[in-house]
């Protein structure tokens, strides 16, 4: 691994991820920058920064900045036909992420990252929480741990996002229209493709079920991974204030916005940066070269 040639100013949220980058301006970082912005990513795995007031265009530029674009979502189109890669999550058109979840794992390539800024705040409430997985996954025994490590799920989008597709139809995804939400497998536990560390990879916003058991089974082991991973200590919470950015690493988290502004509006702007294919502890390449 290559030095870093510049040392951000990361303010820990906790002591083992999440932190807020001080003194960077997103909109003229320098190159060195944004390398040491995606390795902070990794490592502290959700990022926040204060005073960015990035619109569309910046925010696209940005992402590219850092990988590369996927589209909007794979239901949702762009923001405006300038910004097919800006997803709007709007409260008044039931944009809510109420339900714990990692972004878009019903694909096969979910996205590695995504990048998100308010557009109009409610008064107050609308905090969005992220979990860390690998936390999670490590503070799990180690009899569960291995019995994770052998389990494949299905994700399936079609809970969250199939009313949509019928009453609006699909976007694009990875290049290709998509007009049905086919359900997908993922390993349970998923190896971090740039640290190798294990994580968490089953999310109750897109989870539907574990591969080769009963439904009793499934919902137990299920619901016993999502108490863990929802645990306090495995998460930071993020008050919003104008001009913020938030930056996070979908291999090694999952995230929560809080639905407590009643019939305030709140509005987010997202873009996410292509993944890759989750792999499992059982069936990686070579991991790390
Ligand atoms: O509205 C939020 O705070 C988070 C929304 C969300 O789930 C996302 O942007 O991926
Ligand atoms: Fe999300």
């Amino acid at each position: 691994m290559t030095a870093l040639l510049v040392q951000l100013d990361l303010e820990p949220l906790g002591p083992h991820f999440g932190a807020l980058v001080h003194g960077l301006k997103l909109a003229t970082a320098t190159d060195d920058e944004i390398v040491a912005l995606r390795a902070a990513l990794v490592d502290r795995k959700v990022l926040f920064l204060r005073d960015q007031r990035l619109d569309d265009d910046a925010q696209v530029l940005l992402g590219r900045r850092i990988g590369e674009l996927t589209a909007a979502h794979p239901v949702v189109g762009g923001v405006d036909e300038d910004h097919p890669e800006v997803y709007a999550l709007d409260s008044t058109d039931n944009g809510f992420a109420d339900v714990w979840h990692t972004d878009v794992t019903f694909m096969k390539r979910p996205p590695l990252g995504s990048i998100l800024r308010p557009v109009v705040l409610p008064p107050t409430g609308g905090d969005t929480n992220w979990a860390d997985t690998q936390l999670a996954y490590d503070s799990l025994s180690e009899p569960v741990r291995r019995l994770a490590d052998q389990l494949t799920a299905v994700h399936d989008g079609t809970r969250e996002f199939g009313y949509y597709l019928a009453q609006r139809g699909g976007n694009v995804w990875e290049g290709k229209p998509v007009s049905r939400l086919d359900p997908v497998e993922h390993p349970v536990v998923r190896v971090h493709p740039e640290t190798g560390r294990r994580g968490i990879f089953v999310n109750p916003g897109f989870t539907s079920h574990i591969v080769g058991m009963s439904d009793v089974e499934s919902r137990a082991i299920l619901d016993l991974l999502y108490a863990h991973l929802t645990k306090p200590e495995h998460l930071v919470r993020h008050r919003w204030r104008p001009g913020d950015v938030a930056l996070w690493d979908n291999r090694s988290t999952a995230h929560y916005a809080n639905r407590d502004y009643g019939s305030a509006k709140r509005v987010m702007h997202r873009i996410t940066l292509r993944g890759d294919i989750p792999h499992g502890p059982q069936d990686q390449p070579s991991l790390l070269g």
